[in-house]
């Protein structure tokens, strides 16, 4: 079984779309194994992305990531990484395939609904960011 992590961005909570992208989690399968709402800091946004610095949206982007609530999550499955990037959708809602989350509740391509892992590395950089092991167990 493989975990990856997972977010409900500031848009979709704000917009009360939390329990639908919730249930749909579990309509497809995956076990919920973490799971958690935070508000994130400016710095904690920068923290998370830190791999994205150096592109012209980084302010953009942890602006919107600290804007309001989010829900955190961690998500295992077999293949989970994978599942969820195919669930969630292209990066821009615009070029998202019907049924997908960032089609389904995305707005553009920052305000884009959800968050997920797209390798294994980086699975195991942001799952211990936002959770302790005794928060997964
Ligand atoms: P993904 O989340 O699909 O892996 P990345 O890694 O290319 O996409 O980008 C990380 C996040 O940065 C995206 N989820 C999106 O919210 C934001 N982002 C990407 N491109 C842009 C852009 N051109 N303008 C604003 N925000 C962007």
């Amino acid at each position: 079984m493989e975990k990856t992590f997972a977010i409900v961005k500031p848009d979709a909570f704000a917009a009360g779309n939390a329990g639908k992208i919730i249930a749909r989690i579990y309509a497809e399968g995956f076990k919920l194994v973490g799971l958690k709402k935070l508000y994130m800091s400016k710095v904690e946004a920068e923290g998370f992305y830190y791999v994205h610095k150096e592109r012209p949206f980084f302010g953009e982007l942890t602006d919107f990531m600290s804007s309001g609530p989010c829900v955190v999550m961690v998500l295992e499955a077999e293949g989970a990484i994978k599942k969820w990037r195919d669930l969630m959708g292209a990066t821009n809602p615009a070029e998202a395939a019907e049924g997908t989350m960032r089609k389904e509740f995305g707005t553009s391509i920052g305000e884009n609904a959800t968050h997920g892992s797209d390798a294994p590395e980086t699975a195991a950089f942001e799952i211990p960011y936002f959770f302790s092991g005794l928060e997964l167990l």
